[in-house]
């Protein structure tokens, strides 16, 4: 029997309050601007964890920049793996959604969004971890249906195959931390040809229109 032992990330940094003559504040101010242009943020996945497992895998962030097959045993591994999808894409008409952390099965039309890939193809694993994302979880497509009314939105190099075997089967669960809505848990068990979810977060704080 799998027991849960939830952590929870500490993203709260407390900085001391002191006062700061105007000068200071604009250096501060120009740094930070010229960092952001150097370093475009985005909302991203940004970690994971396998807690538990029966393997030897770890968690993966794939890079799109070359492209790649999944799907259909393409990987066969231990590994959790996410990789990003487009980037703050304003939605023309509302998605369905399977999973969210407040019970809605929608995202409304008009909302900003970044769209990720998790999964995980193993050969006969099963997985208890999680993903950090930086930005909040808006909702998860976790279904065929669900998954391939979304496909248009991920514009990626990546090849989407066996589509028609993507979601979640019984004794999958998949779910946003209810204390943390950037963080979403999987415990699940991922064989031929594996899981594969869709996540869609708000535009993050940081990112660059
Ligand atoms: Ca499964
Ligand atoms: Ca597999």
């Amino acid at each position: 029997m799998l027991s849960l032992h939830l952590c929870f990330k500490q993203g709260s940094v407390d900085l001391p309050i002191r006062r700061i003559g105007d000068s200071m504040f604009r250096q501060i101010a120009i740094a930070w601007m010229v960092a952001a242009i150097a370093t475009p943020t985005f909302a991203t996945v940004i970690d994971g964890k396998i807690i538990r497992q029966n393997g030897n895998g770890q968690f993966v962030k794939l890079e799109t920049t070359q492209p790649f097959d999944v799907g259909n045993d393409t990987f066969d591994d231990d590994n959790l793996y996410a990789f990003d999808e487009d980037q703050n894409i304003t939605l023309s008409e509302p998605i369905n959604i399977d999973i969210s952390g407040d019970g809605s099965r929608k995202i409304s039309q008009g909302q900003v969004v970044a769209s990720h890939y998790v999964f995980f193809d193993s050969l006969a694993g099963i997985h208890y971890g999680y993903v950090d994302f930086d930005a909040q979880i808006l909702g998860v497509a976790a279904f065929q249906g669900t998954l391939a009314a979304t496909d248009f939105l991920a514009n990626t190099s990546v090849n989407y195959i066996s589509t028609e075997l993507r979601g979640l089967e019984d004794g999958d669960i998949v779910w946003v931390d209810e204390k943390d809505p950037q963080r979403l848990w999987v415990y699940w068990a991922g064989s031929s040809p594996g899981d594969y979810i869709r996540v869609f977060t708000k535009k993050s704080a940081g990112a660059l229109s």
